[in-house]
């Protein structure tokens, strides 16, 4: 979090996480399209097959207020490819909430796993642990016909019990009621401290 005293400006960031094409940069840019445009900045877009300058997307909007400050949420997803390990771990620095996006299919089982794994590493890295990051989970995919049940994901992949939505992004299912998640936990989490805060004052 960021905050701007003189401009009552907070930002804060939220990083879509996920294995390569769990559909992280289709949920960005379904949710570019829902704000209205003098809320929303420009969509900046990977495309890894022909811009090698660029390694992630990004879009920033302004919401609304909380204690005062004008609300501006950078939105970031990660590159899902191993060998992006680096710029994963750049954009996931200062992260005020994470979205971890999973690709329902049996076959990326594992893919899912790893990039959980690179996820927890990346925060051990930073000093943090995700207990202590607000995150989500989106199942998506939910229409591949080897999507896996939502017990199973949830067993594996979140055993903290973290909150989750089940998603077919590409055809905007899920992808608000997934934003507004990780919105709420972030929320959550600055009203906690603000109050913590206090209460040391
Ligand atoms: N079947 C299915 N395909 C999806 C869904 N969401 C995204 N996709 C597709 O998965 C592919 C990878 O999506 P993309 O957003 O680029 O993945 P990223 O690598 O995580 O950014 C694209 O072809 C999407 O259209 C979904 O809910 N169901
Ligand atoms: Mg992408």
């Amino acid at each position: 979090m960021r905050i701007h005293a003189a401009k009552r400006l907070m930002t804060l960031k939220v990083v879509y996480y996920g294995p390569g094409l769990s559909g992280k940069t289709t949920n960005l840019t379904a949710m570019h399209k829902s704000f209205a445009d003098n809320q929303r900045g420009a969509l900046v877009q990977l495309d890894t097959e022909t811009e090698r300058t660029l390694f992630f997307d990004y879009f920033p909007v302004v919401l609304g207020r909380i204690a005062g400050f004008r609300v501006k949420v950078d939105f970031f997803t990660v590159p899902g490819q191993s060998f992006y390990g680096s710029t994963r771990r750049v954009v996931l620095e200062g992260a005020d909430g994470i979205v971890f996006v999973a690709d329902s299919s049996e076959r990326r089982e594992e893919a899912n796993l790893q990039s959980r794994e690179d996820m927890v590493d990346a925060l051990k890295g930073m000093g943090r642990s995700l207990d202590e990051v607000p995150h989500v989970y989106q199942w998506n995919k939910r229409d591949l016909p080897d999507a896996m049940p939502v017990s199973v994901l949830n067993g594996v992949l979140n055993p903290e019990g973290a909150p989750w939505v089940e998603a077919m992004a590409a055809s905007g299912q899920g992808v608000m009621e997934t934003q507004n998640a990780v919105l709420s936990a972030v929320v959550a989490a600055i009203h906690e401290q603000m109050s913590a805060g206090a209460r040391r004052a």
